[in-house]
């Protein structure tokens, strides 16, 4: 058999490479307000202090490193005889760096800026301004290329189909409180996947995983992948 497996990431999995997470006690939300910094109207409002918010936050992620979770999920879609997605959250690059290859960055990423007016895209600076004009319309109206509440998340075609064939899906490092991806495991569900959830603690989803393993991205995921290129290989 070669399986086709989905892999969920969100903030949990880049934590232990010191990327803040959102909700966590010392979470991003707890120093910023999200309707500030993680909404079109935010940035209407104030376009300077979103930047300066991204702009920190593409620096941190420059200076992360991929951590053994990162690296076990690269494993695995080497070593795996089968189909590896993964789906992430996270606007870092760091399953990219650790070597993951198939990797849809359905919330956009800090390496990437956008023009809100002509939609063309190219590789983000390190430090973004409002006044950097578009190479391509010439106008004033560069954004971080990420998406916000109230905006549709990148790839959504391509994840539903991946979900709709998938054999396991896994969520890890994800508190479940954001949708359309807090769906994703009733849908890979509803299509026959067994469903697992790595998390250092249970999400708002935790019920709908028919399996669950808990504690530190770094510890359970290697394991999960280990038990899994085991069980593929029988
Ligand atoms: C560890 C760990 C360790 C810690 N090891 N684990 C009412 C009901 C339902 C939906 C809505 C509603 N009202 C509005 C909506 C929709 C809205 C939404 O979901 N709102 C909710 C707040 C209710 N969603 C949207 O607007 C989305 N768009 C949309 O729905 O469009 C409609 C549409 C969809 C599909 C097709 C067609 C149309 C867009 C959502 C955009 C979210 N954007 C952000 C910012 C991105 C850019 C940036 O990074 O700044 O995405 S918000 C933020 O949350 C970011 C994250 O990707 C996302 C999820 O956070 P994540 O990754 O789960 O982090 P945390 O902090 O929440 O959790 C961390 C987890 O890690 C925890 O579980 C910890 O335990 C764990 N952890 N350390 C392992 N060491």
């Amino acid at each position: 058999m070669t399986p086709k497996i989905v892999i969920l990431t969100g903030a949990g999995i880049s934590a232990e490479s010191g990327l803040g997470t959102f909700r966590d006690v010392d979470g991003l939300w707890t120093k910023y307000d999200l309707n500030d910094v993680a909404t079109p109207e935010g940035f209407a409002r104030n376009p300077e202090l979103v930047m300066d918010f991204y702009n920190a936050r593409r620096a941190n992620a420059a200076a992360a490193s991929p951590n053994a979770a990162h690296a076990a999920l690269a494993r695995l879609e080497v070593d795996l005889q089968g189909e590896v997605l993964i789906v992430t959250q996270n606007v870092d690059g760091l399953h990219e760096a650790a070597g993951n290859r198939n990797v849809l960055h359905m919330h956009g990423a800090l390496d990437s800026a956008l023009c809100n007016a002509c939609e063309h895209r190219w590789p983000a600076p390190a430090v973004m301004s409002v006044t950097d004009p578009c190479p391509r319309c010439k106008q004033q109206a560069t954004r971080p290329d990420v998406v916000w509440f109230g905006e549709i998340p990148y790839g959504m075609d391509v994840i539903s189909e991946a979900l709709s064939q998938a054999d396991v899906f896994v969520s890890i490092g994800t508190s479940g409180e954001v949708y359309p991806a807090a769906n994703f495991v009733a849908e890979a569900d509803h299509f026959g996947a067994h469903t697992v959830e790595l998390n250092l603690d249970p999400s708002a989803g935790v019920s709908r995983f028919a399996e669950t393993r808990f504690g530190p991205a770094t510890e359970v995921v290697p394991q999960w992948v280990a038990d899994e290129l085991a069980r593929a290989q029988k």
